[in-house]
């Protein structure tokens, strides 16, 4: 299979996340990409071409147009304020209070970011873009008839809500991607976030429409981040009720319990019959991930990747998390190595 892959990911090279009380450095850096890469370059997977230039009109099918300003405009603003670090969420619109834009940007920060970890930073605008460029220009070959592609997206994006940016993502990439599918005349696509967090954002961007499915298994957000969503009860809301589906799963979780709610996932993915299939693959599962609770080992990933060829569907891979700089590579490229095994 294809890899749709640019160096424009570097442009997001933040220095700091909020950590445990303390400014670490970002667990979400530029070198997992070039893991990445080189496991996908040294595989005999196939080629690595570089993603199209889309417009911000696909982008603006799923987020708010003031949310996508926002972002783009961010860093010019924490920058005229004088402020000598990087752009920081610090205060929320929480209970009972306001839940409108203000003009100063400490509020603005605020009010579309949904957690502090992720700061806004000088080429972060940048990388998002070619991030849902790399994720779009996968959707597009896979209209031309591939049957898989991996589109190695970075920044990830399944945290990014309708008009919200946090846990890394700015622009919901898997998202932007399914909806264009829908768009070039798909009338059912699903998503599978195999990703270690609840993928809020899409959840979000979906819950009340029944032309998306999205199945989600994640650490049980009553331990795990975004901790607000990501429940088993979240079915969806009106013309999306039965088109939510979220498998919160407890720490230590092995292969065999989290293959157990997959193939419980592809039978409703099997059911809903959809024309393309989006996977939000991030391998933040892994045993030795730094921040994520599950205990997925490698090869573990090459048998997920032919349980998802076994559904036979048009796939396109999204890369999302994953954080154990030395195996991310590896694990990542044994789903696509499985995938095209079964396909
Ligand atoms: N104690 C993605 O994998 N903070 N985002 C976690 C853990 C945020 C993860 C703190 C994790 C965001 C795309
Ligand atoms: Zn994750």
């Amino acid at each position: 299979m294809k890899t749709i892959y640019t160096d424009q990911h570097r442009l997001r090279d933040a220095q700091t996340e909020l950590y445990g009380g303390e400014m670490v450095k970002p667990f979400e850096r530029p070198s997992r990409a070039d893991t990445v890469i080189a496991a996908v370059r040294d595989s005999d997977l196939g080629p690595v071409e570089a993603p199209d230039e889309f417009s911000l009109d696909p982008v603006l099918r799923v987020h708010d147009a003031d949310f996508v300003s926002f972002l783009e405009s961010a860093w010019g603003e924490w920058q005229e304020t004088g402020y000598k670090g990087e752009a920081i969420a610090s205060v929320w619109p929480a209970r009972r209070m306001q839940c409108r834009v203000p003009r100063f940007i400490e509020g603005k920060m605020g009010y579309y970011a949904l957690a502090a970890e992720t700061t806004i930073t000088e080429g972060t605008w940048a990388a998002a873009l070619a991030s849902k460029d790399v994720g779009l220009t996968g959707a597009k070959a896979l209209v031309s008839g591939e049957k898989g592609v991996f589109s190695l997206c970075r920044p990830p994006g399944h945290h990014a809500a309708r008009d919200m940016f946090g846990g890394y993502c700015f622009l919901n990439n898997a998202a932007i991607a399914a909806q264009y599918l829908r768009d070039q005349g798909a009338e059912r696509v699903a998503i599978l976030d195999i990703d270690f967090h609840h993928g809020n954002g899409t959840q979000d961007i979906f819950y009340e429409r029944d032309d998306v499915l999205f199945c989600s298994l994640h650490g049980d957000p009553e331990e795990a981040f975004p901790h607000f969503l990501g429940y088993a009860d979240e079915a969806g809301l009106g013309a999306g009720i039965g088109f939510n589906r979220n498998y919160p799963l407890p720490r230590g979780t092995s292969f065999a319990e989290w293959r157990a709610a997959l193939e419980d996932a592809m039978g409703h993915i099997r059911s809903y019959a959809p024309q393309y299939l989006v996977i939000s693959l991030g391998v933040d599962t892994f045993e030795n991930d730094p921040i994520s609770f599950f205990k997925l080992t490698t090869p573990d990933y090459l048998t997920t990747g032919e349980l998802i060829g076994s559904l036979d569907l048009p796939t396109l891979f999204v890369l999302e998390g994953g954080y154990d700089i030395d195996e991310v590579g590896l694990n990542a490229v044994n789903v696509l190595k499985g995938f095209e095994k079964k396909s």
